[in-house]
């Protein structure tokens, strides 16, 4: 049953969507009670204080080493385990990608994380036999909440200290879910608020962009660090005034994330209402292709903690300054590429009813793709990736986004600013971010390094995209020089942009026979139909014709029999004549 249960959390782990992985994650207090480090990690743990992973040390690789080389492969039923595991779990570096090329290497060794986690997990060669830890393992206030499938069949103990009517306000009202837009706008009664009261709220009456009074505030929830505890830290990644970035790998499901530390800002603080803003906005938005995923969050000790898909590329940024180092830029094609898939990655934040803010090279993260070796030794990639993109571009930090409707707007860099936003004009905000994502790709072309402020300034504000060293089809040029329009009406929205002619040639075309083909379906449809209908006559016709022979058959032989019994004048005297 508890093997059963910990496959049910693995694969859940790696292959579940946000909102069930957060059912996994969130519940730290259950991860907790499992105990890993009951399971030989504590020796590793406690070998690194507290204060030390806070310091910028790049990973101990002889930790890192020990980490790996223990734990050989188990014996059945483990190695069997392990086998499934891997056979469900295709990826197991970064959740999203095949592996990580920093770490690649490692992976190719007998001894794989895997095993180890693996090993993390083998509870029966600790002292608790399954039952008594299951009897440890309650599931978070589980008089009210359902655990999730798989954990179902467990028996579940209620926590002692749990007040469920206490627990229950102490949640935050996320401002940028449906929900709370309709109590933002609407009465309990179902009539819409007037303009007045929308601005002047009513405290009770309504749900205030700020956050509620009575909010779960980040506080630490535990004294044990969850961060210590579920990650292994292998290097920082980037450091900031936000706080730091770190690569690690979760010890549970070895796959490699993105996480940043930074500073607890103080309860009630606007920079705890920003902090709160990512959070809030990655769990609304869910997935797509090109947004970074976003896995968890919480805080403990100072810190606030975010759990992010890890892009294996770096950031746009520093491919950019590589470039600038050796005096190169990207290439028409490539420019084209960032340009619509960052447009993608909009379009569908810009649908979700947000804006992100501070769209800029730095905020956008490169992801590769890498191809596996098959078993035969050779490149292997999954059929359904074979017309997508080896780089897949997806839009980070999402530290700055507001709702379009309802718009908090805490200014991102001024580089990339609009005019509009500095003027506090807050009625076509998406279109701020096309304007970012514009320079953005200037810069991305060869651009020199945009003005913070100044003439330099105002003349791009103007509509001028800044000088770009390289030759550009004029289409193209036009198109960004409409992104910056001064007016923001004029630029194209991220939808267009992804249909757009110059990055989309055969988009045009593509719809064309994707409606002839419509039609095609829908002319097959109907004859199948047909068909139907007329092998169903042919078969009614033939069971009738065979009825009808029937019947007469049976009409004649009751006749003859009828004949027989009433006699006929002609049959009396041949029946006598014959029969008797
Ligand atoms: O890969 C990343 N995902 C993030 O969310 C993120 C990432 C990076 C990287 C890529 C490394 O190849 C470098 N830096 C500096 C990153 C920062 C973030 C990030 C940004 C995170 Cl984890 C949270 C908020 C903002």
């Amino acid at each position: 049953m508890l093997i059963q249960y910990l496959l049910a959390s693995i694969s859940s782990t790696c292959s579940v969507s946000c909102a069930n992985m957060d059912d996994w994650d969130n519940s730290n207090e259950f991860i907790q009670r499992l105990d890993f480090s009951s399971c030989g990690e504590d020796s590793e743990d406690k070998s690194v204080n507290e204060e030390d992973s806070l310091s910028l040390s790049p990973p101990r690789s002889s930790e890192f080493q020990k980490w790996q080389e223990s734990s050989p492969l188990p014996a059945t039923p483990q190695r069997k385990l392990s086998e499934i595991f891997l056979s469900r779990t295709k990826a197991w570096m970064s959740p999203t990608l095949k592996s990580s090329p920093s770490v690649s290497k490692s992976w190719s060794k007998p001894e794989t994380p895997l095993h180890i986690t693996w090993k993390k997990l083998q509870l029966c060669d600790t002292p608790h036999t399954p039952k008594s830890l299951l009897s440890k393992t309650a599931f978070p206030s589980s008089a009210t909440k359902v655990p999730p499938k798989g954990f179902r069949h467990l028996r579940l103990t209620p926590r002692a200290d749990s007040d469920d009517s206490s627990q229950a306000s102490l949640v935050n009202i996320n401002p940028f879910t449906p929900e709370s837009y309709r109590q933002m706008l609407f009465h309990p009664n179902g009539k819409r608020k007037a303009r007045e009261e929308l601005n002047d709220p009513h405290p009770g009456s309504q749900i205030k962009q700020e956050l509620p009074t009575n909010r779960y505030t980040l506080k630490a929830s535990n004294m044990v660090s969850r961060y210590k505890k579920e990650f292994l830290e292998l290097e920082k990644i980037g450091v900031g005034e936000f706080g730091s970035v770190y690569k690690c790998i979760k010890r549970l499901d070895g796959c490699v994330y993105a996480i940043k530390r930074s500073k607890r800002p103080l309860a009630g603080s606007s920079d705890e209402q920003l902090a709160l803003r990512e959070v809030y906005a990655h769990a609304v938005l869910g997935h797509h292709p090109h947004v970074v995923r976003y896995y968890s969050a919480w805080a403990e000790d100072d810190h606030m903690i975010i759990q992010n898909e890890h892009c294996n590329g770096g950031s746009l940024q520093d491919v950019l300054l590589e470039n600038a180092k050796l005096g190169q830029y990207f290439p028409e094609g490539e420019l084209k590429e960032i340009l619509l898939q960052v447009s993608m990655g909009l379009k569908y934040i810009h649908n979700s009813g947000l804006v992100h803010l501070d769209i800029k090279p730095s905020n956008i993260f490169i992801c590769h793709k890498l191809a596996v070796s098959g078993p035969t030794g050779q490149e292997e990639s999954d059929s359904e990736d074979e017309f997508s993109p080896g780089v897949v571009y997806k839009i980070g930090d999402l530290g700055h986004v507001t709702s379009i409707t309802n718009p908090q707007v805490e200014e991102g860099d001024r580089r990339f600013l609009a005019n509009e936003i500095l003027q506090e004009q807050y009625c076509y905000l998406p279109k701020a971010d096309i304007f970012a994502l514009a320079l953005t790709v200037a810069l991305a072309a060869g651009a020199a390094p945009l003005p913070h402020n100044g003439a330099l300034w105002h003349h791009i504000r103007k509509g001028n995209i800044p000088p770009i060293p390289q030759k550009l089809p004029h289409c193209f040029l036009e198109l960004l020089k409409l992104m910056i329009h001064p007016d923001p009406v004029q630029r194209p929205s991220a939808t267009a942009l992804t249909k757009h002619p110059v990055l989309r040639p055969s988009y045009g075309k593509a719809v064309q026979l994707q409606e002839q083909l419509n039609e095609e379906k829908c002319k097959t449809a109907m004859l199948e139909r047909e068909l139907k209908a007329a092998r169903l006559a042919q078969t009614l016709m033939k069971d009738q014709a065979l009825g009808s022979a029937k019947l007469q058959e049976s009409e004649t032989s009751s006749k003859q029999k009828s004949k027989r019994l009433v006699g006929g004048k002609s049959c009396r005297s041949f029946s006598f004549t014959l029969g008797y």
